[in-house]
């Protein structure tokens, strides 16, 4: 009787040392992991910042580009009508009236994004020549008749 107690106080001792010994081992793990994600994000900014804002984000401005101002205003673009030079960039100043509006164009992608009575000024170049229609990703919004045209030449 006395020899099993005995036994009982020994396998519980080892118990705990190995439940300790393992605790400390994750912990060490999850500290790795950490410092190595924290490494990670410092290394690619920019990648987390996009991934982070998702896909509505505007484009950089593109230093010393013409500007063009869009209204987008009550389900429509202000010019509808676009014309670029291949290669050639510009900045598009996008100005939401009512609600947010944000410019797509296909082929390209998301250009701008303006929240509602806001411009937003985002840098665009398309090298290739050829028709580009654009339109407004807010739902509802194309369907409504909210896109355009861009043509560059
Ligand atoms: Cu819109």
């Amino acid at each position: 009787m006395s020899s099993t107690s005995h036994s009982d106080v020994y396998r519980k001792e080892h118990f705990v040392r190995r439940i300790t010994a393992l605790l400390a081992l994750i912990l060490g793990a999850s500290l790795l992991v950490a410092c190595s994600s924290d490494n990670n994000a410092s290394k690619h900014p920019d990648m987390n910042k996009s991934n982070s804002s998702g896909e509505m984000d505007s484009r950089p401005m593109i230093v010393g580009a013409p500007e063009i101002a869009v209204s987008a205003n009550a389900l429509s673009f202000t010019p509808k009508e676009i014309t670029l030079k291949a290669g050639s960039g510009v900045n598009i100043a996008l100005t939401a009236g009512d609600v947010e509006h944000d410019m797509y164009v296909k082929g390209v992608g998301h250009v701008a994004h303006a929240p509602k009575g806001k411009t937003v000024t985002a840098g665009l170049q398309i090298d290739k020549a050829g028709s580009y229609p654009f339109w407004c990703t807010v739902k509802g919004h194309r369907a409504g008749g909210m896109e355009g045209t861009i043509t560059v030449t």
